[in-house]
């Protein structure tokens, strides 16, 4: 791939750059926990990198914010989820956790929330439950395109190390929420006209982003270009083993694919796989799919000379998904791997 090159050259600055993290945080507790959470549902517009404005809606921290994805949250099993969700829309929304596809069984759902509305779920999280989910908005079949999403992360009770009882370990750990967008449904959404049946995404975001290569305006913007946004960016030494939790918001299937390291696949639409294929690439399935897969942060064992440093991408390889607008290349969803 002649990418790897292209994208070093852009790397510049990097260090001073990268001031937050976007890593979950754990400790594992002994004792459950109430873990309370209040979103917002707020909505405005957001520049895609052809200069487009998008209207979008979110889960936000607060009524001032709007924040896609949602902010995180990390728990344990045993623990009780309290979360508020407060409406700021005109419309009806709603809040569920979980679920693979449409139809399927919720972890918990708030039920309706009328405009300008707020409801409260109260859920406690049982034994078995350690896992990846999608919280969204189901009322209509596409809210979630519109930005209503967020990763909840369960964590086996008393584990600071492993995915599931079990798993292999890891030292951190960190989301990929994948979203692609077709603006003509979000216009008819803002404009209150007829939902379009047959949607075609012309912008593909991990964690809400498209990434902006050298050269392009906000490129190395942590705020604005996936490349560098520390909520995604796969950044360590070797030896820091990433759990990487990816969860597909979107309408498109896409096959998410890491240079430099192989991953290691750990489970697909949430069941543990039999056995840990060691992949380069790995489908993430369309209709609420999900995939843990563990980054080693291994020496990459086919350079010579041997490499311990280094930059490398991690691109879907469907090539829609690499474009915005209909054609910019190298404008989708990717972010970067830094070996330090
Ligand atoms: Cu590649």
């Amino acid at each position: 791939m002649e990418r790897r090159g292209f994208l070093k050259a852009g790397t510049a600055g990097f260090v001073s750059l990268m001031t937050g993290t976007g890593l979950l945080s754990w400790s594992p507790r002994s004792e459950a926990a109430t873990i309370s959470k209040t979103y917002y549902i707020t909505a405005g517009t957001q520049t895609m990198p052809d200069g487009v404005s998008v209207y979008v809606k979110g889960f936000s921290d607060s009524s001032a914010d709007l924040n896609v994805p949602a902010t995180p949250i990390i728990c344990q099993e045993g623990d009780t989820l309290q979360i508020t969700v407060i409406n700021r829309l005109a419309v009806t929304h709603n809040f569920v956790i979980g679920g693979l596809k449409t139809g399927d069984a919720l972890l918990a759902s708030t039920g309706d929330i009328p405009a300008g509305g707020s409801k409260t779920i109260t859920y406690t999280i049982p034994t078995g439950k350690a896992g990846s989910y999608l919280f969204y908005d189901n009322k209509t079949s596409y809210n979630v395109f519109l930005g209503l999403h967020g990763g909840l992360a369960i964590m086996p009770a008393g584990k600071t190390d492993q995915m599931y009882s079990g798993s292999p370990t890891f030292k951190k750990q960190l989301f990929w929420i994948f979203n692609d967008i077709d603006p003509a449904l979000n216009s008819a959404v803002q404009q209150g006209t007829t939902i379009p049946t047959n949607l075609t995404p012309r912008y593909f975001t991990i964690n809400g982003l498209s990434s902006r290569p050298p050269g392009a305006p906000g490129h190395s913007d942590p705020t604005i270009d996936a490349l560098f946004d520390p909520r995604s960016q796969l950044s360590g030494y070797l030896g820091d083993r990433t759990l990487v939790r990816m969860l597909n918001a979107g309408m498109c299937s896409h096959a998410m694919h890491t240079h430099a390291n192989h991953m290691e696949w750990l489970t697909d639409r949430g069941t543990v796989r039999p056995s840990i294929w060691k992949k380069d690439t790995i489908q993430v399935r369309n209709q609420l799919g999900k995939v843990d897969a563990i980054f080693p942060f291994e020496a990459p064992p086919d350079a010579y000379p041997p490499v311990s440093k280094g930059h490398y991408p991690m691109h879907l390889h469907d090539e829609m998904s690499q474009t915005a607008g209909g054609g910019m290349y190298q404008f989708g969803a990717m972010t970067e791997i830094v070996f330090k």
